[in-house]
């Protein structure tokens, strides 16, 4: 069902890491005159979900917006303790239930462009309805590639493997070392593993999966799946990223004024993103070896998962008076939700340490801005292995996941100077930057993919 103007639905799923990337899309395609609808599944699990969701239809009201229920969970708690999984299983489950929905628009869709997670309910719907269905990667191609295998890996011998020292060979994709696989992916019977299964068997049969990277940066893992040499069955491919940021209204950003007052490369940026609240301990070892590296900083904190507490209050009794006093000059410690992507843009940043949340990946290597990549849970070993290889970071790999023990202050000193210090880097993660704003340049690779996918409708 086409017409001149191509209506694509965009149905992204829980968390800011997965919204993110669908609100940069959609605001990609409008700039190539799309019309659009925006599914969001309500309620929301954090208020940073649904104040970037009102703000994104508050800017571009011509966006049609659709509210989708999801029916609550009886069982939740046995699945995970995390609100973000739970609404995740959630979601999924229900996502037949939209068809109604996206029957009575008006044009009828062109498209839909929804999360992995939805894949399978979203395929049926679509194949009902006759319309073309892709799927937005929120998260790396090694990473796709590794949940692509997870059918085989929860059912093979692989899953005794996970001892933590050998490494997995999905064919042709990677030697990857266990170390760096989520610890549930080894049981099929985690109930997320079992969402990711059920949705990654529907990927074969949709028109193409969008992938928030670019040709170079992730060129072997590319190649394979491209010429068919690894997960064959995978359909099309299309790097689009680094999807570009839209214009956000974020008032009171104190910390810019001060930031523009910082030498060229002098500070260096702290973020663990939007799921991630650091134990007391080691947010008490990152300050002392913080301080100790002697470099101006800019802190992003957060100490609750969902969400976060923005009372300063509690500022002097995790970190101290006395470490706030003495860095009163010299950094800042933000507790509010701050425009991180244009953080990375300051000529001030002069490295980022970062737990490798994907959307955070793509921002620093858009902006060349070198990484110590310290993951925390999901897909955050996985991808700091691409930021190691794609030359725009480096990490250490005996700092655990989040929950394995403590990374103690010097150790952490060391990597931040490292980072800060490290001339090679530097000039590897701006030529990285550099090969980023080619992709999405025009004639770039990943401009062309988008180009290329909504051309191919008409
Ligand atoms: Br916190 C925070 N400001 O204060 P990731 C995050 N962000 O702009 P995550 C801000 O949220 P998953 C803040 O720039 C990025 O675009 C940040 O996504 C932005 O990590 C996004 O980096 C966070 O993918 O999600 O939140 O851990 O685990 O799903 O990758």
């Amino acid at each position: 069902p086409q017409t001149s103007q191509p209506h694509i639905a965009l149905f992204p799923s829980a968390g800011m890491g997965h919204l993110t990337p669908f609100l940069r899309l959609a605001s990609v395609l409008l700039s190539h005159d799309c019309k659009l609808t925006l599914i969001t599944a309500s309620p929301t699990v954090s208020v940073a979900e649904s104040s970037h969701i009102s703000s994104f239809l508050c800017q571009n009201p011509q966006v049609n917006h659709l509210e989708f229920h999801v029916p609550p969970t009886e069982y939740s708690h046995t699945i995970s303790d995390d609100p973000f999984f739970i609404q995740f299983e959630a979601t999924s489950r229900s996502s037949h239930l939209i068809h109604p929905l996206l029957a009575s628009l008006t044009p009828p869709l062109s498209a839909i462009f929804a999360d992995l997670v939805v894949a399978s309910g979203v395929g049926k719907v679509t194949v009902d309805l006759g319309v073309h269905n892709y799927i937005v990667s929120t998260t790396s191609l090694k990473f796709l590639s590794l949940m692509a295998y997870l059918p085989i890996l929860t059912t093979s011998d692989a899953a005794k493997l996970a001892d933590g020292t050998a490494e997995i060979e999905i064919p042709e994709v990677t030697p990857l070392p266990v170390s760096s696989i989520p610890p549930p992916f080894f049981n099929a019977d985690h109930g997320f593993t079992a969402t990711l299964v059920s949705n990654v068997k529907a990927l074969p049969y949709c028109n193409g999966i969008l992938v928030n990277t670019f040709e170079s940066f992730e060129p072997e893992t590319l190649s394979a799946i491209k010429n068919k040499r690894a997960l064959s069955n995978l359909p099309q491919i299309l790097p689009i990223g680094p999807l570009e940021t839209y214009e956000l209204n974020i008032n009171q950003a104190r910390y810019l004024p001060w930031l523009n007052h910082q030498p060229v490369e002098s500070v260096v940026l702290l973020s663990f993103g939007s799921r991630t609240a650091m134990s007391k301990d080691q947010i008490r070892e990152l300050r002392d070896g913080l301080e100790r590296s002697g470099y101006r900083f800019l802190w992003v904190l957060k100490t609750k998962k969902v969400d976060k507490d923005e009372n300063e209050q509690d500022l002097v009794e995790i970190l101290g008076g006395s470490f706030l006093e003495r860095t009163k000059n010299k950094g800042m410690v933000l507790k509010e939700w701050v425009n991180q992507q244009d953080i990375l843009g300051n000529s001030a940043i002069g490295g980022f340490v970062s737990h490798c949340g994907w959307n955070s990946v793509m921002e620093a290597a858009r902006n060349g801005v070198p990484v110590l990549a310290w993951p925390q849970h999901g897909d955050q070993r996985t991808n700091a292995e691409v930021v190691e290889k794609a030359g725009v970071g480096i990490w250490d790999r005996t700092w655990g996941w989040g929950n394995q023990g403590l990374v103690k202050e010097d150790e952490i000193q060391r990597k931040i100077n490292e980072l800060m210090e490290d001339g090679k880097l530097k000039i590897r993660a701006k030529m990285v930057g550099e090969e980023a704003r080619k992709a999405t340049g025009n004639g770039g690779s990943s401009k062309s993919s988008i180009i290329e996918t909504i051309a191919s409708w008409k």
